[in-house]
């Protein structure tokens, strides 16, 4: 089954700035990738969970598949176009009844990635129905500006520098973006968008990829990235192979590295 965008859906992406929803996995495949998640949250707790499975991609032979899945990288070709890297796989986990939550910000605030040739992947691998905080879209808001944010750090903001836009939201000017376990939606890097809390007994799972057009540089410092499509003619990113050894000492390297400079990007103060 293709997931390739037709031209409708292609243009309505870049009118409105996300494309929800579109299914990549069963919900089978969905609840196993779920499953090995959950087996990596037993293995380490849940606290330390952001050091084993952010970039888990660079450790685990079955998360470098799921970053190359074409049913995940085709559309995101659609809309960047044949050369893509991943940049970052993260989670966004709601627990039951935790409070956690996104305030509105656009991603393009604070990652440094330029030009904004940069689409998000959601993958969905619990339901996250109208009642599990699924997230919100602003409609449009990635043809405005980047807009100044203030940095919170609140406890349950699930953003790392809790991070909210300077701007007076309604949310009659947004969209929810429900999904079913193993649909995905796709956002761009400029969209305004936040989400509310998980309401429910079962967590509430986003599978986060970060693509980006070969194209794009980091401004703030020499990062690193994996080619998932296409070539790469610009050497703007340290290219990663991929894991020989499921967490072995040299994958786990690679990943502390990768996850330092990550971290030395989003907290410099600089951002723009
Ligand atoms: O999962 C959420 O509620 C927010 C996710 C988000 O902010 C993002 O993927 O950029």
């Amino acid at each position: 089954m293709s997931t390739h965008l037709n031209k409708a859906e292609i243009e309505a992406f870049h009118r409105r700035g996300y494309h929800t929803p579109l299914r990549v996995l069963s919900a089978k495949e969905a609840v196993a990738i779920r499953q090995k998640l959950e087996a990596i949250n037993t293995q380490f707790g849940r606290a330390d969970v952001a050091s084993p499975l952010t970039d888990a991609h660079l450790i685990y032979r079955w998360a470098w598949d799921v970053i190359h899945d074409p049913r995940i990288v085709d559309p995101v070709t659609d809309l960047l176009g044949p050369d893509v890297l991943l940049w970052s796989l993260n989670w966004f986990i709601k627990e039951p009844l935790d409070g956690t939550f996104v305030t509105y910000h656009q991603d393009a605030t604070y990652w440094g990635l330029e030009p904004h040739d940069v689409v998000t992947a959601w993958v969905a691998l619990s339901d996250a129905g109208r009642t599990t905080g699924p997230m919100k879209f602003v409609p449009k808001s990635h043809r405005g500006p980047v807009w100044d944010h203030t940095d919170t750090f609140e406890d349950q903001n699930l953003l790392s520098r809790g991070q909210a836009i300077e701007q007076d939201i309604s949310d009659d000017d947004t969209v929810l973006a429900p999904l079913k376990v193993g649909e995905m939606s796709l956002h761009h890097v400029r969209l305004i968008h936040g989400s509310e809390p998980n309401l429910t007994h079962d967590r509430r799972i986003g599978m986060v990829l970060r693509y980006c057009a070969t194209r794009v540089k980091q401004t703030k410092l020499r990062d690193t990235a994996v080619l998932v499509h296409g070539l790469d003619a610009y050497d703007h990113f340290d290219l990663l192979p991929a894991p020989e050894i499921d967490a072995g000492d040299e994958e786990r390297q690679r990943q502390k590295d990768a996850l330092q400079r990550m971290q030395r990007a989003l907290h410099s103060k600089d951002y723009k």
